[in-house]
């Protein structure tokens, strides 16, 4: 057996382009990724972040890289090993950027570790009409920053000839408090559901990736006139920065319309409170934006920046992400500048109660779930069957009363239905409709997208009937 190649660190650094060759390491070992670039499941810009240096930073922070197979895919790329003076320096080995991340409530549904993201069980989904926070669906790309309430400031640049701010907590609170309720959803929410039909990539959300809480702040809409903005002819869009941020500085960031910011009646939040306590750190303690209607990405958490800006924001997270494509498009011929970035979401429902497999009484089968509508739009009717679709129910509504255009909310909904006599199963159906009549598509397969997004297709539980 031949003793490997043995090569500096210098020499690793000066592989950082595919002119050069792109070369990376993991422990004591060198190898080669020029040709897997391209099939990097994160995007080729992912890895090249680490081109010429070690790994073990990026794959601390996106853990799911510590897998045997991921080790075996890299192993067919070594060309050698470090110089025994050149291993990977000690901090850089065990520094965990998680280790500071809050403790977390056991009765959620981890589907990431770290960055941490979790889903409340269906049964306690729809348990209170207000998600209580520690159950709160949590969505993080990254680690928690751990901040000071005290040196807090968030950064407001002002338009030329007004004034940019720097607001501490205090500052905030000077401004008129509004609070509102508001569900939140995250993108991927029933991701889980598009997988079954065809393989997409991202977390594996069950239908628990949304949740309703009481946010009060003050108005962005308050905040940008104080700094001089106004509403403008030409398009603008607001663009948030989070104080989370990946290994190169890259903060989370996203962006709406001005149009939306603007206006007060959209009721666009600098939240501080979440069902009456200060933000849990999970949620972007000490301040968030709530982007009421509008899809989770949006809503970013400790938030650092605002600025008003000609384009949309250059965050990935807002330019190669969270946009829908057609069924046919795939990685090989997506084209993420062809697609708007997701804002409003599509009208929503799921089953809570009973769950998949579970046998339930006959005589009569109690059915619970929620529903709800971006963009403000109410939710209407929810149609549920117990028989795949060929006879419905309407199911009776819950929870607060919406407002025309400005049902931020979810509906809870229940059905208490006769279970019709000799039936052994129940193939329980629930959609939503929502006031512009928009309903939900029947199968996943005509909205099925790479990303796994938008998955809003009729609800499908299948019980056993007790004998
Ligand atoms: N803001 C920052 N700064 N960092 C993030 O990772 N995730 C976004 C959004 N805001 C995120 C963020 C996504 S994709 C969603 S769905 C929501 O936060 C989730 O909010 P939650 O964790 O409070 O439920
Ligand atoms: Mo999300």
């Amino acid at each position: 057996q031949e003793s490997p190649h043995v090569y500096t660190r210098e020499e690793v650094r000066s592989h950082s382009s595919p002119e050069t060759r792109i070369w990376v390491t993991l422990g004591c070992e060198v190898f080669d990724v020029t040709e897997f670039v391209d099939l990097h499941p994160g995007g080729p810009s992912k890895l090249m972040l680490a081109a010429g240096g070690p790994l073990e930073p990026f794959w601390a922070l996106y853990a799911v890289h510590n897998q045997p197979h991921v080790r075996e895919m890299l192993a067919q790329y070594k060309i050698g090993e470090l110089s025994p003076e050149d291993k990977v320096p000690s901090t850089l080995k065990t520094s965990d950027p998680y280790i500071d991340d809050p403790v977390r409530h056991p009765a959620l549904k981890v589907n990431s570790q770290r960055p941490f993201n979790a889903e409340p069980p269906p049964e306690l989904l729809t348990e209170n009409y207000i998600t209580p926070n520690p159950i709160f669906f949590t969505r993080n790309h990254l680690p928690v920053p751990n901040l000071d309430p005290e040196t807090y400031r968030l950064h407001v640049v002002g338009p030329p000839g007004g004034q940019s701010l720097c607001l501490s907590l205090d500052d905030l609170y000077k401004f008129p408090k509004h609070e509102i309720t508001v569900t939140l959803q995250c993108a991927g929410n029933r991701r889980s559901e598009m997988t079954q039909f065809k393989e997409v990539r991202g977390l594996e959300w069950n239908i628990g990736a949304i949740s309703t809480a009481r946010w009060a702040g003050a108005r962005l809409c308050d905040v940008l006139a104080k700094a001089g903005h106004q509403l403008c002819e030409t398009e603008a869009h607001v663009c948030f920065e989070g104080l989370d941020s990946d290994p190169t500085g890259t903060a989370y960031g996203a962006s709406i319309p001005l149009a939306r910011a603007m206006d007060p009646e959209a009721e666009v939040l600098l939240a501080y409170e979440m069902n009456g306590q200060p933000l849990p750190r999970d949620h972007g303690f000490p301040v968030r934006v709530v982007v009421p209607g509008v899809v989770g990405a949006r809503h970013v958490k400790w938030l650092g920046k605002v600025s008003v800006e000609p384009e949309e924001s250059y965050s990935h997270w807002q330019r190669r992400d969270y946009k829908g494509f057609s069924p046919s498009v795939d990685w090989d011929t997506v084209d993420f500048d062809s697609a708007p970035s997701i804002q409003e979401l599509p009208v929503q429902s799921a089953i809570t109660e009973p769950k998949d497999g579970e046998t339930v009484q006959s005589g009569e089968v109690t059915i619970k779930g929620y529903a709800w509508s971006g963009g403000g739009r109410a939710v209407v009717r929810v149609d549920v069957s117990l028989d795949g679709g060929l006879t419905w129910h309407v199911a009776e509504l819950d929870g607060e009363e919406q407002r025309p255009r400005k049902a931020w909310a979810w509906r809870l909904w229940q059905l208490q239905a006769p279970v019709p006599a000799g039936r052994k199963e129940l193939n329980i159906v629930c959609k939503a409709v929502d006031d512009s009549y928009n309903v939900q598509p029947d199968t996943v397969a005509p909205i099925w997208n790479l990303r796994g997004v938008l998955s809003n297709a009729w609800h499908r539980v299948h019980v056993h009937v007790a004998p």
